[in-house]
């Protein structure tokens, strides 16, 4: 082994594991996006050639990465999730990160003229940060990716409502603004009603009829079949793994299982991921055991 005088610098690289046993989040998000949806038009509230290209990028990151076991995309930003059992780069935050980020913003760039054949970028070029996050637990995980959810909602029907006001109503954005404040006030459920309402009343537009990737951002996974609910526990087959954890599986084991996902088919789907029925359709989310790949039809 060479051994120079320099390497005592190596010293200096630090730690920085990501807690054991709790489910990794790494969020990435657009930088600047507000300019740079301005700067190549992307229609507004909603630009599908947009959400598309995140969309497809994401998906690379899940080929590329079969490791991660989902992902919950919206507007800018992405959200990866990461098995509690999983030792992808001995869960150093660093490599993951940068891993994630570096693999999105790449295909978000080479996929860039798919989605937008007539303008090509020019610099400065689109970059996303990115951060990891620990859950504790499932009801952790499961709140977070609920969270984002409903994130999505609320922006989407304040941005459909503004956007309306505007485009078909014809006022500034300041006059959609203050209308909109004006509904803000009024709160807690009706807020959405309010919106609903307006939408409707004054534009004839009926927000359920609004496409679901909007509506409910998009859910990147590998398409397994889906199970009956309730033939799977699967919270605990979740929490179960704890254990899984201290008695790593074998190496065959863990090979097979890896071909399973690298078999399977990454598919992108606007799904609500709030209620049980999704979680308990798909078991391999949580247990990280691969499912049964659909026979071709
Ligand atoms: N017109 C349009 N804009 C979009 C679309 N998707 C995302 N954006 C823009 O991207 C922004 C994302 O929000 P943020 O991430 O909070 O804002 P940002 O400008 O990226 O700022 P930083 O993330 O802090 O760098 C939105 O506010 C929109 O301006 C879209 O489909 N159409
Ligand atoms: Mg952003």
């Amino acid at each position: 082994m060479a051994n120079s005088k320099y390497e005592y610098v190596k010293l200096f690289e630090q730690p920085d594991q990501l807690l054991p046993n709790t489910w990794v989040v790494v969020r990435i998000d657009g930088r600047g996006f507000t300019k740079f949806a301005n700067k190549y038009n992307f229609e507004k509230p909603n630009d599908k050639r947009a959400l598309d290209l995140m969309n497809a990028a994401a998906r690379q990151v899940l080929i590329e990465l079969p490791d991660i076991t989902i992902a919950y995309g919206v507007s800018d930003e992405y959200s990866f999730v990461l098995h509690k059992t999983c030792t992808l780069f001995e869960r150093r935050a660093s490599k993951l990160v940068s891993t994630v980020v570096s693999t999105f913003t790449a295909y978000y760039i080479f996929l860039w003229s798919t989605y937008f054949p007539e303008t090509p970028l020019t610099a400065p070029l689109p970059s996303f940060d990115s951060r990891a996050v620990c859950y504790p637990s499932l009801q952790n995980l499961r709140d977070y990716m609920s969270w984002r959810q409903v994130d999505c909602h609320i922006n989407n029907l304040y941005n459909t409502t503004f956007w309306a006001l505007i485009q078909l109503g014809g006022m500034s954005s300041t006059e959609a603004g203050e209308k909109l404040s004006v509904s803000l006030r009024s709160n807690g459920n009706g807020f959405s009603k309010d919106k609903n309402e307006l939408l409707y009343s004054q534009f004839s537009i009926n927000y359920n009829n609004e496409p679901e990737i909007y509506k409910k951002g998009s859910v990147v996974s590998r398409d397994y079949e889906l199970v009956e609910p309730g033939t799977h526990n699967t919270a605990s087959e979740g929490e179960s793994m704890a254990e899984l954890a201290a008695q790593p599986q074998s190496k065959t084991q863990a090979e097979n299982d890896g071909k399973r996902r690298t078999k399977a088919r990454v598919v992108i789907e606007h799904l609500d991921i709030i209620r049980d029925d999704f979680w308990d359709r798909r078991p391999w989310l949580l247990s990280n055991k691969p499912g049964k790949i659909p026979k071709e039809p």
